[in-house]
Order: C-alpha cells, then sequence, then structure tokens
C-alpha cells in the first residue's frame, strides 16, 4: 500500500497519473496547502521542503522498513523502479526518459509555476515579470512540440516522463499559451488526456478541489521564509 500525500495541483496529479496506470494500491492523505498542512510537523519529516506529493511506501521492495519520497520527479522514478514500468531498462532508453523528466522537474513545472503566480495570483500585475514567465512558457511548449514532432510519446513509449509534462499542459490557458500554435503538442495533450488512467487520476482529485487561492491562503502560500519551517 502507497500513502500518497496529495493535493489536486499539477505536481499531484503526476503520481495519481503514475498509480492510476498501474494500479498500485493506494491511499489518498489529503494536504491542504491552502490551509498550511504542508508544514505540520509529521507531514515536514517526509517531505522538509514543506511541499506536496509525498509517499511512504509501506511494503518497499527490499522487504525493509517503510520508505518515504518527496519530490514528484524523484516519486515517479521510485515507482517506476518498484514496478518496473514507464521507464525502461535499457541505457538508451532509460536515458531518454530521465533527461526529458528532468527537463520537466527543472524547466517547465517552475517556469509555468511562476507564469501562474505573476499572471494570476500576484496582487500587483508586473508587466515585465509576467512578460519574462509567459515567454519562457512558450518557449518550453516549443521544444516540446518540436520533440513530439513524428513521435506519439516524449521519450519512446508512454512514461514518467510524459506523466511529469502532461499535467503543466492543462493549464494551457491561463499560462498564456494557445495550442493551435503547438500541434504535435496538441496532439499529444489529446493522447494522454483520453487515457482511461488520466480520466480516473484528475476524477481522484474533484473531491479536493477548493477555490484556487483566497485572502487566508495567500498569506500560507506567498508569505513564506525561512521561518516558516523552522522547528
Ligand atoms: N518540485 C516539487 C514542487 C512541489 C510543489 O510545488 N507543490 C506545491 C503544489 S503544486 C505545494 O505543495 N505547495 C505548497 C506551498 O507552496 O507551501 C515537486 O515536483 O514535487
Amino acid at each position: 500500500m502507497i500513502e500518497l500525500y496529495y493535493w489536486p495541483t499539477p505536481n499531484g496529479h503526476k503520481i495519481t497519473m503514475f498509480l492510476e496506470e498501474t494500479g498500485l494500491p493506494y491511499e489518498i492523505r489529503p494536504v491542504d496547502i491552502g490551509r498550511g498542512e504542508q508544514f505540520d510537523p509529521d507531514f515536514l519529516k517526509i517531505a522538509p521542503n514543506n511541499r506536496m506529493p509525498a509517499i511512504v511506501d509501506r511494503a518497499p521492495v527490499d522487504g525493509g522498513e517503510p520508505v518515504s519520497v518527496f519530490e514528484s520527479g524523484a516519486i515517479l522514478l521510485y515507482l517506476a523502479e518498484k514496478t518496473s514500468r514507464f521507464l525502461p531498462g535499457d541505457l538508451r532508453g532509460r536515458t531518454r526518459v530521465l533527461e526529458w523528466l528532468f527537463w520537466q522537474m527543472a524547466g517547465l513545472g517552475p517556469m509555468a509555476g511562476q507564469n501562474h503566480h505573476f499572471a494570476i495570483y500576484a496582487p500587483e500585475k508586473i508587466p515585465y515579470a509576467v512578460e519574462r514567465y509567459v515567454n519562457e512558457t512558450n518557449r518550453l511548449y516549443g521544444v516540446l512540440d518540436a520533440r513530439l514532432a513524428g513521435r506519439d510519446f516524449v521519450a519512446g513509449d508512454y512514461s514518467i516522463a510524459d506523466m511529469a509534462c502532461y499535467p503543466w499542459i492543462v493549464g494551457h490557458e491561463r499560462q498564456g499559451q494557445n495550442l493551435d500554435d503547438f500541434p504535435d503538442l496538441a496532439r499529444w495533450f489529446a493522447r494522454i488526456r483520453d487515457r482511461p488512467a488520466t480520466q480516473r487520476a484528475y476524477a481522484r482529485g474533484e473531491p479536493f478541489k477548493r477555490p484556487a487561492v483566497t485572502e487566508e491562503s495567500r498569506k500560507i502560500l506567498f508569505g513564506q521564509t525561512a521561518k516558516s519551517v523552522r522547528r
């Protein structure tokens, strides 16, 4: 049984997408990030960066003590290795998947996240910041579109690299992007959206949906300093 510390955001959806594809048994432990549950001392023990998702695997393959993992890329990799699914075993195939997984973790996710922040949530609209992140998101969409020319998936068969990227493309409209400008990306997007496991993964998030950012959650989410995690 996998315990999944989760909230229905792009990084959370990555993990339910994997779990629904594989059928690994899991239980959701909601972490309401708008209410500050990411600062719960017990959660910080497994996720010291006060961000979800995180998992605890109570039946690791080595038969030892439970294993906890934070960071969505590390979780996807851990689960792929545990199940031998969605990550090729050969040197070349594995390397391609990992480079696109890391590309998402270091580029698409953080840049699209800053895009959301400055374009939607920032109380003051700073044109330079909005333009910077909308343009950078646009560049990254272009990179992905080019990669997908003549390919069904980012790196060989459907893999953890696709699962990492997809949830960050779901918000294309709020990121100021038009999928019509990226035809290969648009086809890939529809291909993954229509997978039954993707539909089930997003449905798992529905009961937890709340208004995106309220006055209360704004203070919790956007006012963090080192003091927020000091114990
Ligand atoms: N690099 C991390 C990022 C995770 C992340 O940013 N999670 C957000 C929601 S998408 C979160 O938990 N935010 C809580 C907060 O900002 O305090 C990962 O991929 O797991």
